[in-house]
């Protein structure tokens, strides 16, 4: 009894003492005890019951949390661990029992400050918001004026696409009205390969979680049509997505002009011819399986899109059951615009006959990649969905809808359940409750957490188990600013935000487009900007740095699923 009332006396006297450097200290950062640069916390900040974590980068034993009217409330302990997502010790300190929502920033006594961090239920909604919204800045074929980021462009890209060469339906030189979509990244390309797993993903998070998505939710140009503004946002896609499919069925890959347009080019002035390069087997079961999902989702929104989502996607199938692989592209192509290459359909075919499997009811799409056994005809290792496989979704949707067999859905999930575990026991072991580990960061690492994340998430749906939800949610925390670069890699969030993507509309205009994920810490360092195999050190903000400083649609699709997992329902 004495002994904890001591206690008590010892923890309020430090506190006081506390209060008095932190009243000197805060917004007003001394030379010894910088902020930011040593205490890491999620920027944006953490949801009232999740867990919640502080990282020290130098040894210490205390932290202490400081509100807005620089009262200390809380005050931990700081624990070493050997981390290998930076192959460093760090110290790390647990507040998840802080739950009064506010604003706080977290001082550590000869270390430093973190930045402020918010507590509160409704947290990820912004993340959510300018995630989503990120796309709008990105449509091609529009006039883009918009007040709130200040980007603004002429009508772009007005001419798309040319055909590079003939094919049995087009000569060289004809036109394929194919205007809209969204530009793919910094650069102006648009892939069927990204659009189809953005689109996807987008659709996906809205079957999961349909009541956090309303109508003028993001402040785009169809908010009031009464319809949920990310279904209007993904239709860009899923327009664009209709004008890339040939008469019989096939999909071409992309459109693009044959050269990198200068980094300072804003869209309306690349006007180099934009073409329209050959098909490819991959990219048709992608556009399959994103067409089935659409049908699916619009069936009763509106008929008539989900009627032509269908043909479209049972035409790409026929086209697939046709032919062989086909990656109709030669290296003379283009030399400047996404590669998104491959030497193999597979995932796609299984993905396509998930999908149409589920939407049709009809066993034979799916018997052409499962045999009698409920295994795969040809090896199959599920992986996080990513532009060059998006299969996992469809095998989760085959998993979680009745009508299918039964065997079937149970092998399924026993597989996603697999491979979510395997992230799950990486999260324990980080210090950073991150599932990659320092040799792990590569192009897009960034994305590549949120779709293990993701992978997490679904699993979360097939069995009960928070942890996959609470492990998913600190993938976002990483990207988030909890990191040891203390940087959070969305633009427009956190305040060591990112600043100099390389992005042409970006460099063009000398603003900022918020929501804008970038691809993060990559040990490759392709550009030769960001320091080579520095694991999550691996990372420059700087224009040049397309390897670790560029931003993707299908970045922000893995961002937007998982933000919107964790987002609170509007009132
Ligand atoms: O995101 C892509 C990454 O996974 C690849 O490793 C990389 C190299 O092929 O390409 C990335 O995609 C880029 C695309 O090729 C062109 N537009 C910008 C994309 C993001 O950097
Ligand atoms: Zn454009």
């Amino acid at each position: 009894m004495a002994a904890k009332k001591w206690g008590l006396i010892i923890i309020i006297m430090i506190n006081l003492v506390f209060s008095c450097f932190a009243s000197s200290l805060w917004g007003m950062d001394s030379a010894r005890e910088k902020t930011g640069e040593e205490v890491f916390i999620n920027q944006v900040g953490y949801l009232t019951n999740a867990p919640k974590f502080v990282i020290s980068a130098k040894a210490a034993g205390e932290f202490v949390i400081f509100d807005e009217k620089e009262k200390s409330i809380f005050q931990g302990a700081l624990e070493p661990f050997a981390d290998p997502t930076s192959m460093q010790t760090v110290w790390r300190g647990d507040f998840s029992s802080q739950k009064i929502p506010g604003v706080y920033r977290i001082f550590i006594p000869e270390v430093g400050w973190s930045y402020p961090f918010t507590i509160d239920h409704a947290v990820y909604n912004q993340v959510l918001a300018l995630g989503t919204r990120y796309y709008y800045l990105q449509r091609c074929g529009i006039v883009l004026n918009d007040d709130s980021s200040g980007l603004s462009h002429p009508l772009c890209h007005r001419q798309d696409g040319v055909m590079a060469r003939a094919d049995a339906f087009n000569q060289k030189g004809d036109i394929i009205p194919s205007m809209g979509g969204w530009h793919d990244a910094g650069d102006y390309g648009k892939y069927t390969t990204t659009t189809t797993v953005t689109v996807a993903q987008l659709l996906a998070a809205y079957q999961l979680w349909p009541e956090k998505f309303v109508d003028g939710q993001f402040g785009i140009p169809e908010s009031g049509n009464g319809r949920p503004d990310l279904l209007d946002e993904a239709r860009v896609g899923i327009e664009w997505l209709f004008t890339m499919q040939r008469p019989d069925g096939a999909v071409y890959h992309k459109l693009s002009g044959r050269y990198w347009p200068n980094i300072g080019t804003s869209p309306d002035f690349d006007r180099q011819p934009r073409y329209i390069y050959g098909i490819s087997t991959a990219d048709t079961g992608k556009f399959a399986a994103t067409m089935a999902i659409v049908a699916r989702v619009f069936q009763g929104m509106d008929p008539d899109l989900a009627e032509r989502a269908e043909q479209a996607a049972k035409k790409a199938w026929g086209f697939l059951a046709e032919n062989e692989f086909i990656w109709d592209h030669s290296g003379f192509d283009d030399q400047g615009s996404g590669a998104y290459g491959t030497t193999d359909d597979w995932p796609d075919r299984i993905w396509a006959a998930m999908e149409l499997g589920v939407l049709t009811g009809d066993d034979s799409y799916v018997s052409a990649v499962i045999n009698e056994e409920n295994t795969f005809r040809r090896p199959y290792q599920p992986t996080p969905i990513s532009w060059s496989d998006g299969a996992l979704l469809g095998l989760f949707h085959y998993a979680c809808e009745e009508g299918g067999r039964p065997e079937l859905s149970a092998e399924l999930t026993a597989m996603i359940i697999k491979l979510a575990d395997h992230y799950l026991a990486a999260v324990d072991r980080s210090g950073y409750r991150y599932t990659l580990k320092f040799n792990e960061f590569a192009w897009a690492s960034n994305k590549e957490a949120l779709s293990r994340g993701i992978t997490m998430l679904l699993a979360a749906e097939l069995k009960a188990n928070p942890q996959y939800q609470l492990a998913a949610l600190a993938q976002l925390d990483f990207v988030l600013g909890f990191n040891p670069l203390s940087q959070c890699y969305v633009a427009g969030l956190g305040t060591k935000t990112v600043k100099s993507p390389h992005h042409r509309l970006v460099v063009a205009s000398s603003k900022s487009v918020p929501g804008l994920l970038v691809g993060g810490p990559n040990n490759q360092a392709e550009s030769g900007v960001e320091p080579r195999d520095r694991g999550p050190f691996s990372y420059q903000d700087a224009t040049p740095s397309y390897s670790s400083n560029e931003t993707a649609i299908d970045y922000n699709a893995a961002l937007v699923f998982v933000a919107s997992a964790f987002a609170a329902t509007p009132e």
